[in-house]
């Protein structure tokens, strides 16, 4: 039997607001009681985890008395040392008060998107005094519920004014931080600006300071939209701007379940672990998710510990699957170079253009190719149902 036992080099990490979700919904009220930061993070040493996150009122509630806050702190610093946890990652809550109704950076009131900018900076702060390195932005209520209420460009130019403030806030206070944009296509009625991974790309090459900004992309959110999440993540590594993920499961066409990861879309969160594990990901895997709320904190431990194993049970799976040797040889004889081919294709030039609009292709031989997917699709299958 593998161990599937969480060590600090898998670098799980859970958010304050996951193990410390109450289990309410729009239509329930909270089944579990409230647990502190401290309490949370000797939950989350328990079970194994390497890190721990939060919004800043995570941490410290938003009418906190600094006497209050200095007491907060004090606690959950002495929780982080009792357990060796770290915090690799910050953000601001700028979505649960009513302030934010209308939004935060992309409010038509002037006095909201300041408020946005002073809280985010000293939320900023506080992620730091922590040792936070990425700091995620996720616009909860950046977006409308009545497209009468403003102009999307204003929106659009709006965000990125409060992203180049606040990347020259952390330039000019010389933290060593690097930004994450979390994006989500609606929250909960609303339509949310830069709905998905790939708007995030396109918006991060608009920024005065785009190396220092990556994407945060998040399982139930992206197949909210209907999208295959690990190509949104391959494409995010790809273009060097893959800085954190947010683990966890979604029915499609629900609304964000942020279920336990891997318990509904097994052969996705596989394809997804072996992605992360063959590039050699090396940031936190982030469970953003939360227990049933059938869940007492035991079973809000079996969450957090059904996350972890299930990840490593399917890096496991991964390995199994790239060194099975009928896999891989569907794999090489399919993707096979072409000699004769080889040298026409890169970069541009007019001998090979000229070469390419010479040759003479058989398309009806090309297509008679039956290149063997049902054969390698049934093999991933057995491999995650181990029988190989
Ligand atoms: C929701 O998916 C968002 C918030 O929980 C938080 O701002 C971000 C960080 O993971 N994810
Ligand atoms: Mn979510
Ligand atoms: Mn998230």
């Amino acid at each position: 039997m593998s161990d599937y036992s969480p060590k600090p080099e898998h670098k799980f990490t859970f958010g304050l607001w996951t193990v410390g979700n109450r289990g309410a919904d729009p239509f329930g009220s909270a089944t579990r009681e409230h647990k502190t930061p401290a309490e949370l993070v000797y939950l989350l040493g328990e079970v194994g985890a390497y890190g721990v996150n939060f919004h800043d009122n995570d941490l410290i509630p938003i009418d906190a008395t600094p006497a209050e806050a200095e007491s907060i702190k004090k606690a959950f610093r002495k929780a982080l040392d009792d357990t060796g946890l770290v915090v690799p990652m910050a953000t601001t809550n700028l979505f649960s008060d009513p302030v934010f109704k209308d939004g935060a950076f992309t409010s038509n009131d002037p006095q909201v998107r300041a408020y946005a900018l002073q809280k985010t900076m000293q939320a900023m702060d506080l992620g730091v005094e922590f040792g936070a390195k990425t700091y995620v932005f996720w616009g909860g209520r950046e977006g409308t519920e009545t497209d009468s209420s403003k102009s999307t460009v204003t929106a659009i130019q709006r965000s990125r004014e409060a992203m180049n403030f606040l990347c020259e806030y952390a330039l000019h206070q010389k933290y060593d931080l690097k930004f994450a944009l979390e994006a989500k296509p609606n929250e909960p009625r609303g339509d949310i600006y830069n709905p998905t991974t790939g708007h995030m790309l396109a918006f991060i090459t608009s920024l005065d300071h785009p190396e220092m900004v990556g994407v945060n992309p998040e399982v139930a959110h992206e197949q909210m939209s209907g999208l295959n999440f690990m190509h949104s993540v391959a494409q995010a590594w790809e273009a060097g701007k893959l800085f954190h993920i947010d683990l966890n499961d979604q029915y499609p066409g629900r609304y964000d379940q942020d279920l336990r990861f891997g318990s509904r879309d097994l052969k996705a969160a596989f394809f997804l672990v072996k992605f992360l594990e063959d590039v050699g990901y090396s940031g936190s895997r982030h469970f953003d998710a939360h227990a049933y709320r059938t869940e007492d904190f035991n079973g809000v431990k079996d969450f957090a510990r059904g996350c972890m194993r299930t990840y490593l049970i399917l890096k496991e799976k991964a390995a199994r699957f790239n060194a099975d040797p009928e896999i891989q040889a569907i794999l090489a004889e399919i993707n096979a170079p072409d000699e004769t081919l080889t040298p026409l294709f890169g970069k541009f030039s007019a001998e090979k253009a000229a070469a390419l609009q010479a040759a003479a292709f058989d398309r009806t031989a090309i297509a008679s190719r039956g290149l063997q997917y049902e054969r390698l699709d049934q093999l991933t299958i057995e491999v995650l149902t181990g029988v190989r």
